[in-house]
């Protein structure tokens, strides 16, 4: 069958609903390509990529957004706003409509591979501008970091109706937001299972290690032992629905980013136990486009100026 991934201005865009009902599909692993715009140096040597400034980056722990003061609230809100003003906001968006970078599991394998630390490099850029735009409307406040939300937890009240931005290609105003099953998103139990039980995920992929069964689960694509579907990240996005049942263009809904922090934060999570368990991404395809980080790259949070305040599910 062949998987289209339309944009949000098609006519019939895919949702997580309709990938929930698809499930996972292996993919042939493609040949590896040669990592693109490999920048050199006169010298022919291969610079670090994105090259960050000598200091050591401020590292700000992202933090739960059901304890967040409202002063931080408040100022989240109008950064994104201001973002929206800007247009750098639709911008970002734009990033995750451009599914040549392949960073999802309905794409196939590879997209299986670099959910996670697409996604993770997708949200650091989001916190850049997020910083970028508060310090313009908060001069010399401490700078912002994206808060997660808890699965267990119910939607944040504080970005009920917090839809500034517009469907991307049109004028109009997102749908509002559903906030309930089907699907159930994750309990503190369907959590445990994608932290402790992720050996028993059945990926189809030939040779599957630990990461290929962890992220298969944590995407949302796994089974409770009973057989019964595991929530995991899809069910989040399809139980919010609105614009965030839309595969291409759900980060125009701002619950995107706390719902993705938890997809990075369980990864995390599970990390810090399993260090070594890797996805077999190989040239290309272990880059991070359009960003320059590879993989390897985005497994140290704070060289990228953040952690979690807490590591407990
Ligand atoms: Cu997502």
């Amino acid at each position: 069958m062949e998987h289209t991934h339309p944009t949000g201005t098609h006519s019939h865009p895919e949702t997580f609903d309709d990938v929930i009902a698809r499930g996972f599909h292996p993919t042939p692993t493609p040949p590896s390509p040669e990592p693109p715009h490999a920048p050199l140096t006169p010298s022919g040597v291969v610079s670090p990529p994105h090259a960050e400034p000598s200091a050591a980056p401020v590292v700000s722990a992202r933090q739960n957004q059901s304890s967040w003061p409202e002063a931080n609230r408040v100022a989240f809100r109008n950064a994104i706003t201001s973002m929206v003003s800007s247009g750098k906001y639709q911008a970002l968006v734009a990033f995750h409509m451009d599914m040549s970078h392949n960073m999802h599991g309905s794409m196939g394998t590879t997209g299986l591979y670099r959910f996670l630390a697409w996604h993770r490099r997708y949200l650091i850029e989001f916190e850049k501008a997020l910083r970028v735009a508060d310090s313009a409307l908060r001069p010399g406040a401490a700078p912002p970091t994206v808060p997660y939300w808890r699965w267990q937890d119910p939607f944040p009240g504080w970005l009920a109706d917090f839809l500034p931005a517009k469907v991307p290609g049109t004028a109009t105003t997102p749908p509002p937001r559903k906030n309930a099953a089907p699907p159930a998103k994750a309990t503190a139990a369907d959590i445990d299972l994608i932290l402790h039980q992720f050996a028993i995920q059945q990926t189809g992929i030939s040779g599957q290690n630990d990461y290929a069964k962890f992220t298969f689960g944590l995407e949302g694509f796994g089974r409770r032992p009973d057989g019964s579907s595991l929530p995991g990240h899809n069910q989040g996005h399809a139980w919010v629905g609105g614009i965030m049942n839309n595969t291409s263009t759900s980060p125009t809904d701002p619950i995107f980013w706390l719902h993705h922090a938890e997809v990075d934060r369980i990864w995390e999570i599970w990390r810090q136990v399993h260090p070594t368990p890797a996805p077999p991404l190989q040239g290309a395809n272990r880059i991070m486009d359009p960003w320059p980080e590879s993989y390897d790259q985005l497994l140290a949070p704070a060289t990228f100026g953040y952690k979690y305040d807490s590591l407990a599910p």
